[in-house]
């Protein structure tokens, strides 16, 4: 049997990848694909406490290397326990974040060491590589704006990632702008700026060559 497809969405906050993440399953699942959607961190019972512990934890929160150790442990369960056995299996793998978060975010964002860190996730997924990495790129007005007007409505307030400043979040787009220009083949950027549907034309364009 074939090896299935992995498409991962990428980006900063309030980028709208998780809006865009549904959108392309339900649209793949019409066209008569099997698809698993899954977020990191998370998508395992292991890795969803991982997450709530490097969200939520408010006392004693990790430092930037346990955080960096924490999301590894979380990814290598979700690869070992979903991702693997779903491409093995021939279905579409879609994820709301991978490997590429730990360069933006630990590295070109806490100041991590890229080289290290490529190795390490190498390590903890086995390898595995997306075939397709849609980076949603957002000015920090729209990702300001966004997240505003989602604490609005939900009456929650930003977590402690997200509470990181501007020259956090600026790094964190430089950066990921920088992995995108390594590698143009597998990472493509969508200026996600635009309404929801606007955004979802080209991502639904940028998966055609693997339907
Ligand atoms: N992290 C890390 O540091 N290292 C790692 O290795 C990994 C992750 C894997 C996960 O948090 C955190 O972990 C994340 C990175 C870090 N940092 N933070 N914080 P998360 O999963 O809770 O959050 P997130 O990944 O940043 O996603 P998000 O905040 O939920 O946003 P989103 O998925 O990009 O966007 P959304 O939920 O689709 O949309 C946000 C809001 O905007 C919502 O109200 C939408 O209705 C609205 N929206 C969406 N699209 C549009 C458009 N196009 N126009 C207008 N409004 C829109």
């Amino acid at each position: 049997m074939a090896r299935g497809t992995f498409i991962t969405f990428e980006g900063g906050e309030g980028c709208g990848k998780s809006t865009q993440v549904r959108r392309l399953k339900e649209a793949l699942e019409r066209e008569g694909h099997e698809v698993v959607l899954t977020r990191e961190p998370g998508g395992t019972w292991l890795a969803e406490e991982i997450r709530r512990l490097i969200k939520d934890q408010e006392s004693d929160a990790p430092c930037d290397r346990s955080e960096l150790l924490l999301f590894l442990a979380a990814r290598a369960q979700l690869v070992k326990n979903v991702i693997r056995p779903a491409l093995d299996a021939g279905k579409w793998v879609v994820s709301d974040r991978f490997s590429d978060s730990t360069l933006a975010y630990q590295g070109y964002g806490r100041g991590l060491p890229l080289g290290i860190l490529k190795e390490m996730n190498a390590f903890a997924c086995e390898n595995l590589k997306p075939d397709l990495t849609i980076l949603l790129d957002v000015s920090p007005e729209t990702s300001q704006a966004r997240l505003h007007a989602r604490e609005a409505a939900t009456h929650t307030v930003a977590d402690r990632i997200e509470q990181a400043g501007d020259e956090f979040h600026a790094r964190l787009r430089a950066g990921f702008a920088e992995l995108a220009k390594a590698e143009p083949e597998r990472i493509v950027t969508i200026d996600a700026n635009g309404g929801p549907n606007e955004v979802w034309e080209d991502v639904w364009k940028s998966t055609r060559r693997f339907r």
